[in-house]
């Protein structure tokens, strides 16, 4: 690696000349852009060969973590973060006149998630590899991620996401190692002394060719892998049909490459569609067998069994999507390696482990027997077969109790329950935040924590503090180095050592002049793209993440509603400036999510050129909400918005980004908040609305009637009222869909009813913001108490909890393993 900005500008120009036989000076940026990267992962390069050398000799065991989503983001800035030479080559660009910033923006997004699901994923990612785990990702390489989102007229119109385009530097097509996945067809079973043979036959065959992303670990030498699967028509099938009907080739090698076509758009909503189905099971097997493919040759040819597997090998199944991985296990072990039901099982169970995302009834995977039968019948058999056992053991131990039985069984009702799978086929079932946790063993899993007591526990979400304030934030990074040291990058609980400066005039002075320096970037963009100005000495209240009913964004809608009503009424009404900003994509099939959003835009329209509140509050809707706007945005946040129904919000990881970035959290006491305040202290965020026990309490118990408040609340009859008596200049239809959520479905999100506690929590930020000095102290207590919530600590209880994992120290250049020829395949 180099260790000059004069060795790097060398081997940057030896670059250009080797891609594009190129010089400096005729090269455009796109060009600059891939020669940087190419080069950096060059010296990647080696250290992830050296990775997985030692991971194979070793013979220590590794985890795989399974997830249809990583939404990874930009890549080139963090790895050159983590390999120690960001510095180095921002340096060596600029003295070629060349701007980093400006070439990482020629990077696509890697949009290959939805939101905190698959975010979670790719913190998780870089936190394995800073801690030198060996543990990697198993997912899909969509051929467009989330889709592009523009604002028109008010409206979100989807846009097809092409980040493939222009190739992916970061990727490693590995043809040679494509398996074969085999759908539909028919199953066979014959009998060989007395054991029964399955054969799958008439099957459409669909090749799985992965594509490997290095993953860097900070200040260490480790490379780990996430390796992608990509659907490809086998050439062999292909040609056999080209003799005959070339159109039947065509519209076959169509129908396969669809598989991994396009990334579904849905945020905690399922619909059982037959090719999201296709999707699970495409990457699940695929990555099953190039493990046990990896496994036999590194275990079994040198000294061990495939029954230790799970001694090896750990798989987690980041929510039930890759669920399947369960009886895929099972009918590898079984038809393939011929063991027994009860040896697969038992080493499928030790292997697999689950984390649930979501309580939301609608986001609970099922899939029609039909489908599912049809689709995967040699599956479906195992997963009958596993059904027909566990609901046995249930009937032991609840004889008689049919209606329980039922309502936990794998298979009722018409449909296979993904989740019930998920928890009977794990050693280990974990929600993200303790509140989670305890609903899912209280409420919505007491059944199953009951049956099976020692498999559920807690592991509390968190976000790469490398990338969401090292990175995000250079700055403010900088201000906490000069004044704590750089322990923190690798040890970020060191980040309390801040506390001791919270009340430190001049340290706060600095803390605010790094704010006002993001404000002003942003503010910038946002008059490069909404063509708005704002105020930089307003506060940034930041409300960013899918729009959602439960996440609320009406509820901070009303309350803009009521202070531009109060502001109408009385100008000189004594708040803070406020410039109000949002972004977040809605699923296109999401119908109250898309007129929220066009509430949103409308009252912007309208408060934004209103002179009478101009000085007052402004409100900004950032099309496009993704990993770098995020970036963009986060560090610019005066107040985080986090106000989710209670008990609805698993966790939250955008409320730590915010944390971190020295935003004060406006929540309400749900997910990971309630740990947030624990850390900070109560005194250091803004909590309001019902618990998640009060919540819960009226949806079995009753006791809320949304007419009574609507009555007797003048205020909150008037704000509900002008969503359809003509106040907004729209159609008086428009916000039906919002007008019925409040008044026809009894308000089922509790936003009327947490309206009242809502105002006074924002009228307690606008009396701290007037302070400025007792302000600065809220932010600085903020990031100082936010290293808990780091994924190095996520992950490393997961390792010790439930992976059973070791670090494993990569050394490049160090000892030299010579290994048996096998080992070093694949
Ligand atoms: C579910 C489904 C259902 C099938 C169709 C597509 C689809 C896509 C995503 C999901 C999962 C939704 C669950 C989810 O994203 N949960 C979020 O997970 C975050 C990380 O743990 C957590 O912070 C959020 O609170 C939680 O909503």
């Amino acid at each position: 690696m180099f260790k000059t900005t004069e060795e790097f500008k060398t081997e940057f120009v030896d670059k250009l000349q080797t891609l594009f036989g190129q010089s400096l000076d005729d090269s455009s940026p796109k060009d600059k852009y891939i020669a940087l990267a190419s080069l950096i992962r060059d010296h990647i390069s080696k250290r992830w060969y050296q990775t997985n050398k030692q991971y194979r000799y070793s013979g220590e065991k590794q985890v795989y973590y399974f997830s249809m989503e990583f939404l990874l983001g930009k890549l080139l800035v963090n790895n050159l973060f983590n390999l120690g030479i960001k510095d180095i080559c921002r340096q060596g660009l600029a003295e070629m006149g060349i701007s980093l910033e400006e070439l990482e923006a020629l990077e696509p997004d890697a949009g290959l998630g939805n939101g905190g699901l698959g975010r979670l994923a790719a913190c998780f990612l870089d936190s394995l590899a800073a801690l030198q785990f060996p543990g990697h990702g198993c997912g899909i390489r969509y051929r467009h991620g989330l889709f592009e989102q523009k604002i028109i007229n008010g409206y979100q119109v989807e846009l097809p996401d092409n980040w493939l385009e222009d190739g992916y530097v970061w990727e490693v097509r590995k043809a040679d190692r494509a398996v074969t996945v085999k759908f539909g067809g028919n199953v066979r079973m014959e009998t060989h002394e007395g054991q029964c043979i399955f054969y799958h036959e008439n099957y459409e065959p669909v090749r799985a060719v992965p594509y490997d992303v290095p993953v860097v670990g900070y200040n260490c030498e480790t490379v780990n892998t996430l390796r992608l699967w990509s659907a490809e028509a086998d050439e062999f099938d292909f040609s056999s049909f080209s003799k005959g009907d070339y159109l039947k080739a065509v519209e076959y090698k169509y129908n396969v490459e669809a598989t991994t076509q396009v990334l579904y758009p849905d945020d905690n909503y399922q619909e059982g569609r037959i090719l999201r189905l296709k999707q699970q099971y495409f990457f699940v097997a695929a990555g099953i067998a190039s493990i046990v493919r990896r496994y036999m040759k590194n275990h079994c040819e040198a000294y061990n069994s495939i029954t230790k597997f799970h001694e090896y090998i750990s798989i987690h199944i980041n929510d039930t999507h890759p669920a399947l991985a369960i009886p895929e296990l099972m009918r590898v072990f079984i038809d393939e390696e011929g063991l027994s039901w009860e040896e697969a099982w038992h080493i499928t169970v030790n292997t697999v482990s689950y984390t649930n995302h979501t309580i939301l009834p609608e986001a609970m995977e099922k899939w029609p027997i039909d489908m599912f039968k049809c689709l995967l019948p040699r599956i479906y058999m195992i997963v009958e077969e596993i059904n027909k056992r566990y609901c046995a053991a249930l009937w032991q131990r609840y004889p008689g109790e049919w209606e329980k039985i039922r309502r936990m069984a794998i298979i009722a009702d018409g449909y296979v329950h993904m989740a019930h799978l998920a928890v009977v086929g794990s050693h280990s079932v974990n929600g993200v935040a303790k509140i989670h946790s305890e609903i899912l063993k209280k409420q919505v899993m007491a059944n199953f924590h009951e049956f099976y007591p020692y498999r559920f526990n807690n592991k509390t979400n968190g976000v790469t503090h490398r990338r969401w304030l090292a990175n995000a934030n250079p700055q403010l990074a900088a201000l906490i180095t000069d004044t704590i040291g750089f322990s923190w990058l690798a040890h970020p609980t060191d980040l309390t050592n801040l506390h001791k400066y919270a009340g430190d005039a001049v340290f706060q002075e600095k803390i605010a002049q790094v704010k006002r320096h993001n404000k002003e970037v942003l503010a910038k963009y946002i008059k490069d793209h909404n063509g708005i100005t704002v105020d930089v000495d307003s506060i940034f209240d930041v409300h960013v993440k899918r729009i959602h009913a439960y996440k609320r964004q009406t509820l901070n809608v009303l309350h803009i509603m009521d202070l531009y009503n109060r502001l109408k009424e009385s100008p000189d009404l004594d708040i803070a400036p406020r410039t109000f900003i949002f972004g977040g994509k809605a699923a296109p099939g999401y119908h109250l999510a898309k007129r929220t959003i066009k509430l949103i835009t409308t009252l912007a329209g309208m408060v934004n050129k209103d002179p009478l509140v101009k000085n007052k509050i402004k409100i900004v809707f950032l099309e496009n909400y993704s990993v770098s706007l995020a970036e963009l945005i986060i560090p610019a946040a005066d107040v985080s918005e986090q106000i989710s129904t209670a008990s609805k919000e698993a966790s939250g990881t955008g409320n730590m980004k915010f944390m971190m970035n020295g935003a004060v959290t406006i929540c309400t006491l749900d997910g990971a908040n309630i740990e947030m305040r624990d850390e900070v202290g109560a005194e250091n965020i803004i909590v309001f609305g019902l618990t998640a026990d009060e919540v819960i309490r009226y949806y079995t118990q009753g006791g809320y009637n949304v007419l009574d408040l609507y009555h007797s609340d003048k205020r909150i009859k008037m704000l509900v009222d002008q969503l359809t008596n003509g106040f907004f200049p729209v159609g008086f239809d428009e916000f039906d869909a919002i007008y019925h959520s409040l008044i026809r479905t009894n308000d089922e999100y509790f936003v009327l009813k947490d309206f009242g506690t809502y105002i006074s929590a924002q009228n307690r930020i606008n009396e701290f913001y007037k302070n400025q000095s007792s302000w600065r102290k809220l932010s600085i207590n903020n990031i100082a108490f936010s290293g808990r919530f780091s994924t190095d600590r996520t992950i490393s209880e997961y390792a010790i909890g439930i992976w059973k994992i070791k670090p494993l120290v990569v050394r490049v250049g160090g000892r030299q393993y010579s290994s048996p020829a096998c080992l070093l395949d694949d």
